[in-house]
This record gives structure tokens, sequence and C-alpha cells, in this order.
């Protein structure tokens, strides 16, 4: 039986991780969802609404905040759950828990596991560690929603705001490569498949609609060059998202950058 339930737009980075720590420490998790959750009724029995269902007038409908636009259909149980309202929203087996923030869900399933292959860290100070890499990737990860987001709008100050997000966040992990060979010690831990989902997701600037954009602009994405810059973090990168078990979830979603 899976442990958690992640409701979640679909295919989502942001899950991914989930998976792959659930994929390497054995547990199950169950996602729901799909590529168009404004027609999707948000709850831990989430579904597709009919057409009819749909209405302004329905106790259901919120207005999106972040990522999405016009109504959404939240049960009140979904943001008893999940205050914050977001997606990817994950439950407990019984629906009573909600776990939010892609980071937490992902430490939610290795604390689910009987053998966590050391994915947490082998003690609380190392645990530690592995959360600050996780809270420093949030912040790039925050930064990076609002850059892709706002995409066709982009000025020189926002990308320049996202670039000073991208080097902190990526100058601290090839640092810390330098030391060892995983990002928080000499192990796979969690750190990493948050870091390959992450930056893989942020990397995106620089494929098609998005590349087109800030082309438009006259402006160059920020993974342009980088490779030279962190060439640790960007092998660290590349090597991940080759093994099977970062194929099975990413596919061929890293491909194109280092094809490039
Ligand atoms: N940092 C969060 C981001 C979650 C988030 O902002 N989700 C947005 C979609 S990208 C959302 O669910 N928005 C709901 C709304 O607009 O009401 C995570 O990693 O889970």
């Amino acid at each position: 039986m899976a442990v958690l339930r992640i409701f979640s737009y679909l295919p989502n980075p942001r899950v991914w991780k989930a998976q792959i720590a659930g994929d390497i420490c054995g547990v199950e998790v169950d996602v729901v969802g799909d590529g168009n959750l404004g027609s999707w009724l948000w709850d831990f029995d989430a579904r597709p609404m009919e057409e009819s269902e749909r209405e302004a007038s329905s106790p259901h409908a919120r207005t999106s905040r972040r990522g999405f636009s016009g109504t959404l259909f939240k049960t009140d149980a979904f943001l008893k759950a999940h205050p914050f309202g977001t997606v990817p929203a994950a439950f407990s087996p019984d629906g009573q828990v909600g776990v939010f923030e892609s980071n937490s869900i992902l430490r939610a399933v290795v604390r689910a596991a009987e053998d966590d292959q050391g994915l947490y860290g082998r003690d609380g100070y190392h645990a530690s560690r592995i959360d600050s890499f996780l809270d420093a990737a949030l912040v790039l990860g925050r930064e990076a929603q609002v850059y892709l987001l706002i995409m066709t709008d982009m000025t020189p100050g926002l990308q320049e705001r996202m670039a000073g997000a991208f080097e902190f966040y990526m100058n601290g992990v090839e640092n810390a490569l330098s030391q060892s060979d995983f990002i928080a010690g000499d192990e796979l831990t969690i750190a990493d498949i948050g870091f390959v989902c992450d930056v893989g997701q942020f990397l995106r600037e620089g494929k098609g609609r998005f590349r087109t954009a800030l082309t438009d602009k006259g402006l160059a994405p920020i993974g342009d060059g980088a490779v030279a810059a962190y060439p640790r973090a960007f092998a660290h990168l590349e090597t991940l998202g080759q093994q099977d078990v970062f194929q099975h979830r990413l596919g061929n979603y890293l491909d194109w950058f280092f094809a490039a």
C-alpha cells in the first residue's frame, strides 16, 4: 500500500523528487493528476470534474494564486490539509495529514522507509546538513518559479535577480562537490535528488519557448556557459541524470541541455 498520495500537475520535476527517493528506498508513492488541474477537484480524493460542475458558484471555486490562472476548485478539506493551497500536495494514507512543499514531501517519503539507504544522512547532524542544502535549493526554486512564470515580460533586472540566486546556489554546490563525491557527503542523499530536479527544471529557461522569449528581449539564458563556471556541479547533474533510477522518472528531460 502506498504510504503517501501526491496530487499534482504532471509531469512535474517536484514530484519526481519523491518518486526517485521512493524508488531507491522501497517506498510506494501514489501519484494522481494530469496536465490540466484547472478541471480537477483538488482533494484527497482528487478527480477530474464534469464541465457542468466547474462553475463560479461552486463551493469549491477559489482564485488561483501562483502558476495557475483563473479559478481552481479546492475542497475545504484540501485547504485544511494544505493551507497554502499548492501542489504538489501529499497526504497520509488516511488523508488526514497534508504535507506540502516538494522538499518536505521528499523527506516524508524517506522517513517512511524501513531502510532509507542513507538518503537522509546517517545521524542528526548529517540530516540537518542535508536540510541545509534543501533549504538553499528552495530559495533557488522560488526564484526560478517567478522567473519562468514571468518569462514573456522579462526585464534585465528580473533576470539579474535570478542570475544572482542561481550563482549563489551553484557556487555552494560546486564548493561542496570539491570536498566530497556527493553534495552533502560521501553518498547519495535527498540533497542530490533535489538538486537534479530543481536545477533540471530551472535549466528549461534555455529551451523552446523560454529561450525564444529571452532572445526576443535580447537576453541570453543564464544556463548558457554555466557548465564552465560550475564544472563539478554540472558533471554531477549529468552523471546522476544518466543513472537508471533517475532516468526512470526524468526520461530524457536533461538530454537537450547536455546535447547542446
Ligand atoms: N515550493 C513549492 C511550490 C508549490 C507551488 O507554488 N505550486 C503552485 C503551482 S507551481 C500552486 O499549486 N499554485 C496553486 C494556486 O495557484 O492556487 C514546492 O516545491 O512544492
